[in-house]
């Protein structure tokens, strides 16, 4: 018998129609692999889709795979991620469910005194026992698995599988994921398999009373740095699992995305004008035909501003040499002529002020609005103006645009209609 364990797919997820495309791809390959390969039950511990409820685009392509995978008999057991989560079952995951194309696996029976008992789910065919828990909003989750009742899961005898979306500190592997990682010991012990989703690289190991738990990772990107891991060689894909009345093999496959070029430039103590040179030089010397390209600009510069880093040239440019995609990261670019200070006082106002005060002699203007007293006064007004949130039903367009004349207002300037 055979099943499969996809996770972190993140439908949705991209904005640029050549990533969109790769997104789709790759997910369809992977049902269709899963369909040829004829395997009895697919699991997918969470992060399906980047939100709850995705574009309509995303929710007709993903649709009309699962029917697929629907008649071709195989049934598909989900819980949610911290993505594609709601509270309330306003997931599109839930649409999935209510029309019998997936499974959501999450079965609590009830709560006697403040303890969760879940209940398996039984997979007609092959007989496995399923179950599992959403993964919650960050930080959640732990307050969630103290209250499970791990003695009724583990009293149960069988082929059992426990899907969770969580990280779990045992085997923390990645760096800078969200939220934060939990004890192993927090999941029902003597499991066959723990389907693991959250993590989005793929990792196998066992652990005394723990035996194979799996994280499968992303099938193609759910951050941007998962872009970056890619162009460095990260494989990804999904888990095929053989098993009888226990598990005979885990084996990954890997499925290709695309092409990448990373081009890596390290800013510190250096201008502009070399920093644009470095990057001209660089993307001449690449081939970036249907390529996703991934610029990295770290570090500190000695002078001039961040923005004078001239990164719309070289993205036209490659788009012109025909790259399927330009992904530029400047996150962590800073210069040391606009380094901020902090600055100590009793409140938030003086905090403020003082933070203002202690940085504006870095400026070099020659309006005397923006610099020495005249300046923080300005700049005090400006955060205020800026700090106020969206009104509710206000639309981002119209807030955007209110935000702006607000701002040009205090900075007593017009905004060109042109
Ligand atoms: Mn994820």
């Amino acid at each position: 018998m055979l099943f499969a364990h996809l996770s972190d797919i993140h439908l949705g997820f991209q904005k640029h129609e050549a990533l969109q495309k790769i997104e789709q791809t790759v997910f369809e390959k992977a049902l269709d692999e899963c369909i040829s390969r004829k395997v009895d039950f697919i699991l997918i511990p969470g992060d399906l889709f980047h939100v709850n409820i995705p574009e309509m685009r995303v929710q007709k392509f993903a649709f009309a795979k699962f029917r697929q995978v629907h008649e071709a008999g195989i049934p598909v057991y989900v819980v949610y991620g911290s993505h594609d989560f709601s509270p309330v079952s306003n997931s599109v995951i839930d649409l999935l469910v209510a029309i019998g194309y997936i499974n959501k696996v999450t079965k609590v029976k009830d709560s006697e005194d403040g303890k969760i008992v879940l209940d398996f789910f039984v997979d007609k065919k092959t007989g496995a026992k399923i179950c599992g828990f959403s993964g919650l909003k960050v930080g959640k989750d732990r307050e969630y698995y103290e209250k499970l009742d791990r003695d009724s899961l583990e009293a149960k005898s069988g082929f059992k599988i426990f899907l969770f979306h969580s990280g779990i500190s045992d085997m923390k592997t990645e760096a800078g994921i969200e939220g934060e990682h939990m004890p192993l010991s927090l999941l029902p012990k003597g499991f066959s398999y723990y389907a693991g989703g959250h993590m989005h690289k793929w990792n196998h190991q066992s652990f005394g009373e723990y035996s194979h738990v799996v994280y499968p990772g992303t099938l193609f990107a759910g951050y941007h740095s998962d872009l970056e891991e890619n162009s460095k060689g990260q494989k990804r894909g999904f888990v095929l699992v053989e098993f009888e009345d226990e598990i005979k093999d885990v084996s990954f496959v890997e499925l290709e995305n695309t092409s990448y070029e990373i081009i890596e430039i390290d800013a510190n103590n250096r201008k502009a004008d070399s920093i644009n040179k470095e990057l001209v030089e660089k993307t001449q010397g690449i081939d970036p035909v249907n390529k996703i390209i991934i610029i990295k600009i770290d570090g500190e510069m000695t002078s001039g501003k961040t923005s004078d880093v001239d990164i719309s040239a070289i993205r036209e440019s490659l788009y012109q040499r025909e790259a399927s995609a330009v992904e530029i990261s400047k996150s962590r670019l800073t210069s040391k002529e606009y380094l901020i200070t902090e600055a100590k006082g009793k409140n938030k106002v003086e905090i403020e002020t003082n933070v203002f005060d202690e940085n504006i002699g870095q400026l070099r203007f020659k309006e005397k609005n923006l610099i020495g007293d005249a300046g923080v006064v300005l700049a005090k007004k400006l955060l205020s103006e800026l700090v106020q949130a969206k009104l509710e039903n206000e639309k981002i367009p119209d807030y955007a645009s209110r935000k702006r004349q607000d701002a040009l207002g205090v900075l007593g300037l017009k905004l060109d209609d042109s």
